[in-house]
């Protein structure tokens, strides 16, 4: 107990000093333990990059608050996440999130490569951040959502990955459980579209025709990226999750997130 305390005093110190000095090379031999142990206490010694891989790392850390923690899943640079340290039992890094329509999700290709919008607020983390968080190993999935009544329904796939950008980020999802019905397994293997980019199974292109970047097919039972409606109402552009209700009436909340099944 003491000793998990430690750690986590000591991670925190380590990660704000590697954030303040820079420490933390983009080509390092070694993928970065979450796990402390100095080894070389001189005050000359070079400081030793170290940083959690994920939201998971964290809560085995003694991350016990929801919010914005910095990670390295890898070699490349770390970069800065929300973690939901309560759903299911935490450790889950957050990559979507709506809510209240303040950010615009009609977007491009590079915005969805890159990422958009607040940690904090309404957010897609990114395609490569995404693909970075879920190459390796077993991963889950969790789909959040809520709907103007107030009731909460939640999607739990034991299988999920997106690959890099040569494969236009293609989706491997599988093994739902939970309360929302799968309105994911129709979009397992599909390439991800957006307006400018369309690689989905359909002549037209779905995330202009739906105004929702997804990982279309032809087209969707689910449109998590679509335009944000401030109500109920029946639109195939809306925030859908088909299965749900077997419409397409548009959602108030919608949250996406993994995390490493060991
Ligand atoms: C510790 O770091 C100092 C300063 O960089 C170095 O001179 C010393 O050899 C290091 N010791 C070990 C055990 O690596
Ligand atoms: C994508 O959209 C951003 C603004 O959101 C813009 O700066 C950028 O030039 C666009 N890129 C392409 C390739 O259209
Ligand atoms: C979600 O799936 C994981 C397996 O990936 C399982 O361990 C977990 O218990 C499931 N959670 C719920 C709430 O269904
Ligand atoms: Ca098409």
């Amino acid at each position: 107990m003491i000793a998990t305390k430690l750690m986590y005093s000591l991670m925190i110190i380590i990660v704000i000093i590697n954030t303040a000095n820079g420490n933390c090379p983009d080509d390092e031999k070694e993928t970065a333990s979450p796990v402390v142990t100095i080894t070389n206490t001189s005050v000359n010694a070079t400081p030793e990059c170290v940083m959690p891989t994920d939201c998971k790392a964290w809560k085995e850390l003694g991350g016990k608050q929801n919010g914005v923690y910095p990670i390295k899943p890898d070699k490349g640079p770390a970069f800065q996440v929300y973690c939901d340290m309560e759903t299911d039992g935490g450790g889950w890094t957050v990559f979507q999130r709506r809510q209240d329509g303040s950010v615009d999700f009609y977007r491009n290709w590079t915005d969805y490569e890159n990422g958009f919008g607040d940690l904090t607020g309404e957010l897609w983390l990114g395609l490569s951040k995404i693909h970075r968080l879920t190459k390796e190993g077993s991963n889950t999935l969790r789909v959040d959502l809520k709907n103007f009544a107030g009731n909460t329904v939640y999607a739990n796939y034991s299988t999920f990955s997106v690959g890099d950008g040569s494969t236009e980020y293609i989706l491997t999802v599988g093994g739902y459980s939970g309360t929302a019905t799968d309105s994911l397994a129709y979009h397992n293997g599909m390439r991800f579209s957006t307006r400018d980019n369309d690689n989905d199974q359909r002549s037209e292109n779905c995330a202009e025709w739906v105004a929702g970047a997804w990982w279309h097919n032809a087209c969707y039972y689910s449109n998590l990226n679509g335009r944000y409606f401030h109500s109920a109402i029946t639109n195939q552009e809306g925030i859908v999750w088909y299965k749900w209700t077997n419409a397409q009436i548009s959602l108030k909340f919608s949250e996406m997130k993994t995390r490493r099944n060991n």
